[in-house]
């Protein structure tokens, strides 16, 4: 389905302190929020600001989105637990890659974006990072909840993790991007993570991809955040000086939750997979899961 729907956006402002720049981002995201609540999966063709001030304090924003599908309206009724539920109850969904509303606990609801296209779709991606626009360097109970936008950068939450993976076997893979386009990717057959009570422990193995392994190194390792240490290093926390919330050992040879940078840099608290590219911040990520076949 291809449509164009324009929104006009008329915002009176109450202090003309900020720039123009700022006023049109702050727009956006607010303009995103709506749109991530509805049943539809858009993408931001154009935006432009019009500004008069500071004689006049009226901003006009107009976004044209294309509206690239109408998900939710074709899903059967139903509380599905993961994306590859929602597949298989609805196998015309195969190749719509989008936001649906799963129910991990059968109860509450949380969007996340679901690949329903990569090796026979079926995916929940659990952690995705696009920019940095979203911060990722944050408490046990943020990751223990979840955060972000599943279109862009998010957490899905550590409970939610936990919940998918408890029952019957989940593989993972791991999608990166350099900075300079080249993709890699990281697939293990087997993936779980522990409840609360365990730190949410990371459980893997059978490992294939096309770049070498880095996440065997933190199997069996607890969640660590800046205010809740389990690593194995003593005195001394690694989610503080990586920036992150992750599984560290003694810290890490990957840390995809790092600091976000907008260049290949190579400075430890970024995002990296040590084995395929010493210490160069990636550009892209995204970690999903689906059950074992
Ligand atoms: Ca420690």
């Amino acid at each position: 389905m291809k449509s164009v729907i324009l929104i006009n956006w008329y915002v009176v402002l109450l202090s003309f302190s900020s720039n123009g720049d700022k006023v049109e981002q702050s727009i956006k995201d607010t303009l995103h929020e709506h749109l991530q609540s509805s049943i539809w999966s858009w993408k931001l063709i154009k935006s432009r600001l019009k500004t008069v001030y500071p004689v006049a304090f009226k901003v006009d924003v107009v976004s044209t989105y294309n509206v690239t599908k109408s998900l939710q309206s074709k899903i059967k009724d139903g509380k599905y637990k993961e994306c590859a539920a929602i597949l298989k109850k609805n196998p015309s969904q195969k190749g719509k890659d989008g936001v649906y509303t799963i129910y991990p606990d059968g109860k509450q609801k949380k969007k996340v974006y679901c690949d329903m296209t990569t090796e026979g779709g079926g995916w929940t991606i659990f952690q995705k990072r696009v920019d940095g626009t979203t911060n990722f360097y944050r408490t046990w109970n943020e990751y223990k909840a979840g955060f972000g936008d599943p279109v862009k950068n998010f957490w899905m939450g550590n409970d939610a993790l936990h919940l998918l993976t408890k029952k019957g076997k989940h593989e993972l893979r791991v999608d990166l991007q350099r900075f300079n386009g080249q993709k890699g990717f990281a697939k293990y057959s087997s993936f779980a993570v522990g409840d609360e009570r365990s730190k949410y422990k990371l459980s893997l193995s059978g490992y294939s991809g096309s770049i070498r392994d880095s996440l065997y190194f933190h199997n069996r390792m607890k969640f660590t955040t800046k205010d809740q240490d389990n690593d194995t290093k003593k005195g001394y926390n690694c989610a503080v000086p990586l920036e992150s919330g992750w599984w560290f050992k003694d810290c890490a040879m990957t840390n995809l939750n790092g600091h976000y940078v907008k260049a290949p840099l190579r400075k430890t608290e970024c995002i990296t997979w040590n084995n395929w590219i010493s210490g160069e911040a990636l550009k892209r990520t995204a970690m999903m899961t689906r059950p074992s076949k």
